[in-house]
């Protein structure tokens, strides 16, 4: 059902590294067109807009947009009680490990009365995008809004589709996780529409125009984020999701195929890899894909996951060229399950959380690790990070120098100004020195 490439005794370059595993077919820059329209439409008609959209896209309009404040209180009320305890726990490790995220401003002395402060300043206001359709996930809440709080952000606005099945009200479980974590402005709006809203406001709403978009969604949320941005700072887009596992001899396979359906759930089109130098582990790891999916609740969806392009098993010669295959695919999300663990470690560079040991599942880190969910997938973790705490911060540079420091480098300034034809820079400084 799942896919192996045989790399054993074999070189690949780099080039070939990164082609070897395909990834699902997202084009995002196809829905760019649409995505626009959408958002010019909610730009210039407002609530109209938004009304239709749900209309056409979610089988039904909100009968407010703007959730009451007294809704929000309520869900809370009605979370059931394992919900509400897990909640509390993985949002006190969300904000310990997000509060390591925060850099602190460094000061440095680059002469005698000069200094250079580089500090850390928070965006005023954000606009937190929950997914709703197939999936609902108030984990999602949570790793959205805790980075956001401890980064300073001292407005958020938080929008998700109405749900047709909760009389066009946003689900009661992400209501309920806003609720918990203080968050009172929340819109029942979803898709590429509700992007325009955040990003360019809504008057009728009372909804200001937001600093920063973040959070997951479909490819028009995506595309709208990219139409978007420029206008705001966004996020990274987050794509179908992605597992690879690099595992040895000394691996679980019933664990190993356990974590790589746990992904394959998500979606058709999430992606399951194992790479492994051990082909006596990747028989057993069949083996028990084929015995587990047999029971499996999301059996179907599965199934399309694992038999797809974009998952596979890859045997190779030894774990350094396993480590070269990760991270030439770049995953969203990496798990070493290997006797040294530490040793694959060292090797990688490119991946969007790394889950070390049999200990540590992905879906440990997916609710309650403390780490963030909301990683880089289709290869973008060569260049972009999940959401943190730094999503939503901006490095600052202040410069202070004295009358001392600044005569110090005047000849400098003047030599540089007159070079670049602009002496009036020259002058600026010297009109500080008049003797
Ligand atoms: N694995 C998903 C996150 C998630 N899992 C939410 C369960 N709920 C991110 O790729
Ligand atoms: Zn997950």
């Amino acid at each position: 059902m799942i896919q192996t490439i045989d790399l054993r005794g074999r070189r690949p370059t780099p080039g070939e590294l990164r082609a070897l595993v395909h990834r699902a077919e997202v084009d995002v820059s196809a829905a760019i067109p649409v995505a626009a329209e959408l958002v010019r439409d909610v730009r210039e008609r407002g609530t109209i807009a938004l009304d239709e959209q749900a209309d056409r896209f979610d089988g039904g309009r909100a009968e407010t947009i703007r959730v009451d404040p007294a809704a929000i209180t309520a869900a809370v009320a009605r979370l059931p009680t394992p919900i509400r305890a897990a909640l509390d726990e993985v949002v006190g490790r969300e904000r310990a490990a997000s509060r390591a995220q925060v850099p602190s401003p460094a000061v440095t002395t680059v002469a005698p009365g000069a200094q250079i402060t580089q500090r850390w300043q928070p965006v005023d206001r954000v606009g937190l995008y929950i997914p709703g359709g197939k999936a609902v996930y108030p984990s999602s809440v949570v790793m959205n809004v805790v980075p956001a709080q401890v980064a300073g952000v001292g407005s958020i606005a938080l929008a998700s589709p109405p749900q047709k099945d909760f009389d066009h009200g946003i689900h009661p479980l992400i209501l309920g996780a806003a609720g918990v974590l203080g968050v009172d402005e929340v819109y029942a709006m979803g898709g590429a529409g509700a992007i325009g809203a955040l990003a360019y406001g809504v008057p009728s709403l009372a909804l200001d125009p937001v600093d920063v978009v973040a959070g997951p969604g479909n490819v028009y949320v995506a595309a709208a984020k990219r139409v978007v941005q420029g206008d705001v700072g966004i996020d990274a887009e987050a794509g179908p999701s992605e597992v690879l596992v690099i595992a040895d001899g000394a691996a679980d396979a019933r664990v190993v195929a356990a974590d790589l359906i746990s992904q394959a759930e998500h979606d058709e089109s999430a992606a399951a890899v194992l790479v492994t130098d051990a082909p006596q582990l990747a028989d057993a790891v069949r083996a028990e894909l084929e015995r587990q999916v047999a029971t499996t609740a999301a059996r179907d969806r599965v199934l399309i996951a694992l038999a797809g392009p974009q998952s596979a098993i890859v045997l190779v010669d030894d774990l350094e060229t396993a480590a070269r295959v990760s991270d030439a695919y770049a995953p969203e999300h990496l798990e070493i399950q290997t006797a040294d663990p530490g040793a694959v470690l060292d090797r990688i560079s490119h991946a969007g959380a790394i889950f070390v040991g049999a200990f540590s599942p992905v879906s440990l880190g997916d609710y309650l690790a403390g780490s963030n969910h909301i990683l880089p997938t289709g290869g973008t973790a060569r260049f972009a990070s999940g959401i943190s705490a730094v999503t939503f911060l901006r490095p600052q540079q202040v410069v202070s120098y004295d009358a001392e420091a600044l005569r110090g480098v005047a000849h400098h300034i003047r030599a540089m100004s007159d070079a670049e034809q602009l002496p009036a820079h020259g002058d600026a400084v010297d009109a500080r020195f008049p003797d």
